[in-house]
This record gives structure tokens, C-alpha cells and sequence, in this order.
């Protein structure tokens, strides 16, 4: 049975053009004028893109004490409902455990996935295991590490440990990530706001200001190009972040930025003068920041140095939340956004002329392809990709409202905005996943991608040679000690 979507545009990250897509056997098959095939989807004044996938989400996530609320059967059927075909979800290891048991549990946890995903494996204790453990956490077809800089006392690692980690990721061929925030200052901060009392939601962001983040990201990178690895900082929310990946793709290293769409819409004020509920709802890691730090993000979108935008997506219930009453460090933190980020990106980005369609279809899929070494298979409308293909209308509109979403907690960030930019249709590996705004996609039709290792981009970033290796000095007339 083949599939012809006709009359549409097709935006990519380079091209803009019109022409039919024909799909058979979950891939494309065809793209030109005048195709048929058994069953027409028409995509009259439609633009015809990849899917989204989306680079950052925890399902179903043991996190602060309890579970992310949305698991691999709610998440992705909100991913779909917005247009996004594929998630890259944290494999989570507790300190102490294997990585490759980590697997396991991130395996059944995703069997009811209703689209492909693929997963980064955490990187949340160190020793001679995890060091082993990681060249087959590679053989299955994981190749990105996650390190949290944050989190002290619970899944922090501390410089050596981020070390000896990245120069393993540059011998397997891998890409390193970052949660970059200074762990020992958010948690000096945090008591001495709880010290002198302030002890709500506010508090979370006063204890995680823009420095910590910069600080963060600045020595993630010198350690990267000291490994000899690329880097990718995840949730870049502010100027001083986004002006260190600036500096250090400006000298030529490959580091990766990726801003979420809430920090690119949703400011600080949102915890200042509101009720407690709607204050601890949007306590995230990093914070929601100033206008200033927002400008500064999309100017990184438009000039390429930023790369892609994300949802961390960790949804937590309002109960949840209010774990937290009395003391913000206790309010597990995260947002939802995964049905979301494509609307409201295209509403804010290309709606406003701030993005071209081509860059909107690059940092929401495309980029994302490249940088986690899963493209032309995704990301791409391109003879042989996989059929994971939106047909977004751009004249069709709503009102985001938490009534009316998959995510299954009971309220929304973005609750209000009026968003144009909607899937007309959603097809994941050829299947129409959903038509309007009726789901069809089924749970346990997604399936796990697995990504090579990609030593083309990660060789030869450092200027410290002699790292690698060292210079023996022979000399005569050593001095004797102690003498
Ligand atoms: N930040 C969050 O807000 N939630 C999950 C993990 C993280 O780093
Ligand atoms: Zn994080
Ligand atoms: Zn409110
Ligand atoms: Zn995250």
C-alpha cells in the first residue's frame, strides 16, 4: 500500500519547493510532480517537513523522590499530537548501578512507545565498570553521555570523573552532554535562602542565577577540548552560557547548544507575585530567566549558534509539586512541552519572522539528526529517509489549554497561548499517526533507533597536543633534592 501526500510545499532545513512525497514500506519513495499512489492525503496549502524530534525528554523518570509523570505511552502520543515523530530519552543509571541494567529498564519502559525513540545513557557515578560498560552501551546503539554538573549528593559528577568520562567518549566515538550548572554553588545558595527563610518557589531561581550556568558551561568546554570531544550543552537558558559555546565554535570546537522552548518564551516573572501552585508548576533547572537572556537565545537560533530546540519534557502533577511546600528544594523539578514545542515555536519564531521555515525545520529536526548521528534516516524528506513526515497547516489554530492534552498532568506552561502552525497530518514511519486532532497511532509501534558511533566529528578539537601526548624531556645536570 503506498501513500502520496499531494499539493503540498516541502520545507526542509535547505530547500523549499513544491512537490508530491510518496511513501512505501514506512519509507519515502518519491518526491516530485504529479505522483500516485493507493491512498491521497492532501496538503493544499500545506507545508510538507520532517517530523520533530525532540533531543531531551525523561519518561517515566525515577527523579527528586517520585516519577515523571508521562510515560513512553503518554509523552510520545503528545509528542505526535504536536507534530514531533521521535524522542531521544535519558537512560537514568542510580548511582552505583550498571549501565547496561539501566538499559534493560529503559527497554521496558519504552515497549508502548507510539513513536520511534532512541535514548543518551547518564553518566551519574564513575568507576573501572562504567568505564568498560560504556563501549557496549555504544555496541547497542547509544552513543551520547550525559553528565549532570548539578545535583550534588545525588547524580552530580565531579571534574575528574567529567574527565576520565569525555576522554572515553573520545576513544568510542561519542558525544558528551552537559547539564551545566555549578552543583556546589546551587546547593550553598539553596541553604542560605532556606537559612534566611525564603523558602518558596522563588527561591529555586534565586539559587541557580545565570552565573552558575555560565561557570558550568565554560568548564564543561575547556574539559571537552582538553578530552579531545565534541560537546553538547543541553538547556542553554542564558547569555552567559550561549556567549561560551559563541567564544568556543568561534576557535573552531565543535559545542552543540541547545536551547528549550520554554526558556525562549516562559520569563522569570512567572515565579514572582503568582500563587504558590503556579510558581512551583514552572521550577525547572535551569530557571526561567529575564527578556535579555530570551533575545539572547533566539539571536543564537538565527545566527547558527545555537543548534536545536528541546523540551527536557519531566512533567510533574500539581501534587507533585506541592512536595515542595516549605522548602523549593524539594519541588521536584521540570516541565512538560513536547506536544507544544513545534506550535509554539513556529507561532513565536516563524509567525513572527524571527526564524525562515528552513531554519524552523533545522533546529527542530534536522540539526538534531546530524548532531546525534541518525540522519538521512531521520530528519530529512529525502528518497530512502524514513517516513516520519508532518503536513502542518499554517493557517489552522488554537488556544493551548491542559483540558485539551495528552500529557496526563493537570495543567500547562503554555496555557493561553494562541498558536497557529498545526499538523494537519502526522505519519511515523509511513503510518498516519495522526489526522487533525485525532490520534491513531497505536502504543508499541515506536521503535528503538540505534545511532553509530561518529569518530568523523570527534577528533582533533584540542590545542593541547601534549596531553595526548606528552613530550619526554631528557636532561643531563638534574639538580639533586633536598640538597
Ligand atoms: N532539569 C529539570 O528541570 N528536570 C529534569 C532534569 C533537569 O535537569
Ligand atoms: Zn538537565
Ligand atoms: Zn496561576
Ligand atoms: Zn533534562
Amino acid at each position: 500500500m503506498s501513500k502520496v501526500i499531494k499539493n503540498g510545499t516541502v520545507v526542509t532545513a535547505d530547500l523549499t519547493y513544491k512537490a508530491d512525497v510518496k511513501i512505501e514500506g514506512g519509507k519515502i519513495v518519491g518526491i516530485g510532480p504529479n505522483l500516485s499512489g493507493d491512498e491521497t492525503f492532501d496538503a493544499t496549502g500545506c507545508y510538507v517537513m520532517p517530523g520533530g524530534i525532540d533531543p531531551h525528554t525523561h519518561l517515566e523518570m525515577p527523579f527528586m523522590g517520585t516519577y515523571s509523570a508521562d510515560d513512553f505511552e503518554s509523552g510520545t502520543r503528545a509528542a505526535l499530537a504536536g507534530g514531533t515523530t521521535m524522542v531521544v530519552d535519558f537512560c537514568l543509571p542510580n548511582p552505583g548501578q550498571s549501565l547496561l541494567d539501566a538499559i534493560k529498564m529503559w527497554d521496558n519502559k519504552s515497549v508502548k512507545a507510539c513513536s520511534d525513540y532512541t535514548f543518551h545513557m547518564a553518566i551519574t557515578w564513575w568507576s573501572e565498570q562504567v568505564f568498560n560498560e560504556m563501549a557496549e552501551v555504544v555496541d547497542r546503539g547509544i552513543n551520547t553521555f550525559k553528565h549532570f554538573m548539578a545535583y550534588k549528593g545525588s547524580l552530580m559528577v565531579n571534574d575528574d570523573e567529567m574527565f576520565a568520562s569525555f576522554q572515553r567518549c573520545s576513544a568510542l566515538g561519542a558525544l558528551p552532554l552537559v547539564h551545566a550548572e555549578n552543583g556546589d554553588l546551587v546547593a550553598a545558595m539553596s541553604q542560605k535562602l532556606l537559612a534566611e527563610g525564603n523558602n518558596g518557589p522563588e527561591g529555586h531561581a534565586y539559587s541557580r542565577p545565570p552565573e552558575v550556568e555560565g561557570e558550568a558551561t565554560n568548564r564543561a568546554i575547556m574539559i571537552a577540548d582538553m578530552a579531545n570531544v565534541p560537546l553538547y550543552v543541553v538547556h542553554v537558558s542564558c547569555e552567559q552560557s550561549h556567549e561560551a559555546i559563541r567564544r568556543a565554535r568561534q576557535k573552531g570546537m565543535r559545542v552543540y547548544g541547545e536551547p528549550l522552548i520554554q526558556h525562549l518564551t516562559l520569563d522569570e516573572s512567572e515565579y514572582f507575585d503568582k500563587d504558590w501552585d503556579h510558581a512551583a508548576r514552572r521550577v525547572m533547572s535551569p530557571p526561567f530567566r529575564s527578556k535579555q537572556h530570551q533575545d539572547s537565545l533566539w539571536a543564537g537560533l538565527q545566527s547558527g549558534s545555537l543548534s536545536c530546540v528541546a523540551t527536557d519534557h519531566c512533567a510533574f502533577t500539581t501534587e507533585q509539586k506541592r512536595n515542595g511546600v516549605g522548602d523549593f528544594t524539594k519541588i521536584p523539578n521540570g516541565t512538560g512541552g513536547l506536544e507544544d514545542r513545534l506550535p509554539v515555536l513556529w507561532t513565536k519564531g516563524v509567525a513572527t519572522g524571527r526564524l525562515t521555515m528552513n531554519e524552523f525545520v533545522a533546529v527542530t529536526s534536522t540539526n538534531i539528526a546530524k548532531i546525534l548521528n541518525m540522519y538521512p534516516k531521520k530528519g530529512a524528506i529525502l528518497v530512502g529517509s524514513d517516513a516520519d513526515i508532518i503536513v502542518i497547516d499554517p493557517k489552522a489554530s488554537k488556544t493551548i489549554t491542559a483540558k485539551k492534552q495528552q500529557s496526563v498532568i493537570d495543567y500547562n506552561v503554555f496555557e493561553g497561548f494562541e498558536v497557529t502552525g498545526l499538523p494537519r497530518f502526522v505519519f511515523t514511519r509511513g503510518e498516519l499517526a495522526v489526522q487533525e486532532s485525532e490520534i491513531k497511532a497505536k502504543p508499541g509501534t515506536g521503535e528503538f533507533v540505534a545511532r553509530e558511533p561518529n569518530g568523523a566529528v570527534n577528533r582533533a578539537l584540542s590545542t593541547w597536543k601534549e596531553l595526548v601526548a606528552p613530550r619526554k624531556i631528557e636532561r643531563s645536570g638534574i639538580p639533586a633534592s633536598g640538597v
